[in-house]
């Protein structure tokens, strides 16, 4: 999707959020929700509600496909299941009065908590409002909610960004054409965007040349088809910033469609045990990601949510912080997928974000 058509999608939510559509369970069923994570069963040692069980979880995602949306659910299954939570997911299909209704329907299913995994603010903050005054505590990962009684997760998005970029300075130098990649809308790319910019202007010499970005599924093969006209109207991009896996794999794919694997850089954010394959794969454009395990993301957005439902300390921001990863990295190390990352970079395998003692950390 565009940006225009994000905004015509916002739109078009906050109509439908104010009008007076229920929609029935069944119907909500058919829309994608699955249950996942443990039958509910009790853990010895915690504190209440987790040592009855039973206690249900809802996982409201905006955004579902591509291996980061995949991994960060499996990641928030495992995590689930080691606490006894009956975790009740709901598929995101980037439509935002979908998300409404799903958070709408996981209130009335009584859940103690609720996960929102991306979406849009203003279609968000009234029906997450309802939920809090019903006494459902709720943690947001990657959608600003800016209310103090809901708990923000991110991946440090400003670290992300200012990684990738110091990376590409090292191999290009501080002059060079660039690409950019960027959707507008998403916290996490706005927050990165926020560091491109600084960087920009603190390095007069690099010139962003041409901007594309999509969130059109299938969205590195959308990505990939923009890309080639950049890359066709302008030969001088030597870097490409692509901060979001599916941007640097469509980024890729263009530059090797159109031989110019061996003129370009990419430098993305996020990784996947595909997203290794492609840069490790001869002459790939794709360098450097800068990125943390999505999964252990999922299992820290389950811990929060544990965490408040159990009313002990948490912190307002939890930011699990990421690693830059660089294509001589994975060869000489040898590593192929993520379980092979985690043995060379504990930051893989584990987070201390949203942690007790009573909490089996996955
Ligand atoms: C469209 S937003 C995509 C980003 O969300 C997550 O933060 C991932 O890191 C991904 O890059």
């Amino acid at each position: 999707m565009n940006t225009a058509k994000h905004a015509s999608q916002t739109r078009k939510a906050l109509t439908r959020a104010f009008g007076t559509l229920t929609l029935c369970a069944a119907a909500l069923l058919g829309a994608g929700v699955a249950h996942a994570g443990g039958a509910g069963s009790a853990l010895k040692g915690a504190p209440a509600p987790f040592d009855k069980g039973g206690v249900k979880v809802a996982l409201v995602n905006y955004l579902s496909e591509g291996d980061f949306f995949q991994a960060y659910e499996s990641g928030a299954q495992k995590q689930a299941k080691a606490l006894g939570i009956d975790l009740r997911i709901y598929e995101g299909r980037q439509d935002a009065a979908q998300q409404r209704d799903q958070i709408q329907q996981a209130i009335n299913l009584g859940v103690a908590a609720i996960i929102v995994n991306h979406g849009l603010p203003e279609s968000l903050k009234d029906v997450v409002q309802q939920a809090l005054d019903k006494g459902i505590k709720v943690v947001a990962f990657d959608v600003d909610l800016a209310n103090p009684r809901v708990p923000q997760i991110e991946q440090s998005d400003h670290d992300l960004a200012s990684l990738l970029l110091q990376q590409a300075v090292k191999d290009n130098g501080d002059a060079f054409s660039a690409g950019y990649v960027y959707v507008a809308g998403f916290a996490p790319l706005d927050r990165r965007d926020a560091v491109w910019q600084a960087f920009k202007k603190a390095n007069p010499k690099v010139r962003e040349q041409a901007r594309w970005g999509t969130v059109d599924n299938p969205i590195a093969q959308s990505v990939a088809n923009q890309a080639s006209a950049a890359y066709r109207a302008h030969p001088d991009i030597r870097v490409v910033i692509a901060p979001y896996d599916e941007f640097a794999r469509g980024a890729s794919l263009a530059a090797g469609e159109a031989n110019l694997s061996n003129k370009l850089r990419i430098y993305s954010a996020d990784i996947s045990t595909a997203d290794i394959e492609a840069i490790r794969a001869p002459n790939s454009a794709w360098v450097a990601t800068a990125a943390t395990n999505p999964a252990v993301v999922g299992a820290v957005s389950v811990r929060a949510a544990a965490l408040e439902v159990a009313g002990q300390p948490l912190d307002h921001h939890i930011t699990v912080k990421p690693t830059l990863v660089t294509r001589d990295d994975l060869v000489k190390n040898d590593i192929h997928t993520i379980a092979e990352l985690g043995a060379k970079f504990p930051a893989f395998r584990v987070s201390t974000a949203a942690t007790a003692g009573w909490i089996p950390v996955e």
